[in-house]
């Protein structure tokens, strides 16, 4: 059984973690969401050889491991959501790891200065951030996963090879908060991004991910988690 660690009133970074584990199938408790989970998770960190410097953080039997793609990594081979060469295992990595710069990014929308401030403390940054990110470099992402699904050699359907990867999944999540927070400017970017539009479709149907977006372990998103919709900085 695997333990994921992650904050409870967000779907965050943990929600890569959590499509992955759902698609997977995967035996696995949402540590922080149960009764004391939180105080778990502070002490959690406090342990061992190897903590994490901040959540998500996954545990399974001795081993505990942080960063987001490199809990996919582990995923991805353990659960046929990664290629199994070395080539198709970087690519696949690679890839999850711009996502991650999309999300970092993402989050700078509304924290430019400082994590430690509260966004109202940062509107006139947050606005300028999000102008450049809103114009420049949502496009500029979602483009280069639509390069990248045109070449793929497998096919348009999936990322890498003939089959879905942890990637795909969190694609899928980075466009579904990239339209929460900034629909006007996500939906005009997806109009020149078709094969990333569909994925994200076929994502979403996927039986066990559709089955898990319908339940109450899928957080709604929100104004304290990654993607925020704030107008003020919607354009
Ligand atoms: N690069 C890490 C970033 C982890 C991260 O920033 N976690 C956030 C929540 S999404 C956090 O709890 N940060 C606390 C901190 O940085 O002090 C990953 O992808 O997992």
């Amino acid at each position: 059984m695997y333990e994921l660690y992650y904050w409870p009133m967000i779907q965050g970074r943990g929600e890569f973690v959590r499509l992955a584990l759902e698609e997977a199938g995967a035996d696995y408790a949402d540590i922080a969401r149960d009764k004391n989970g939180m105080e778990k998770m502070l002490a959690v960190m406090e342990e061992g050889p190897h903590p994490s410097f901040a959540p998500p953080f996954l545990r399974h039997g001795k081993k505990c491991i942080g960063q987001t793609a490199t809990i996919l990594l582990y995923l991805g081979d353990r659960h046929n959501l990664a290629p199994t060469s070395e080539t198709g295992r970087l690519w696949t990595q690679q890839i999850q790891q711009t996502l991650a710069d999309a999300v970092f990014e993402a989050h700078e929308t509304h924290h430019p200065v400082g994590l430690g401030l509260y966004y109202e403390d940062q509107k006139p940054e947050a606005r300028k951030r999000a102008q450049e990110f809103r114009k420049e470099r949502i496009p500029k992402f979602l483009d280069w996963f639509e390069t990248i699904l045109t070449r793929n050699p497998g096919g348009t359907r999936y990322l890498v090879g003939k089959s879905l990867t942890y990637a795909d999944l969190s694609l899928f999540q980075l466009v579904e908060g990239l339209d929460y927070a900034f629909p006007k400017a996500t939906r005009r970017a997806l109009k020149k991004t078709p094969k990333v539009a569909a994925l994200r479709d076929a994502v979403a149907k996927r039986p066990r991910i559709a089955a898990y977006l319908a339940s109450e372990r899928r957080i709604p998103f929100n104004e304290d988690g990654i993607f925020r919709r704030y107008p003020e900085i919607d354009g």
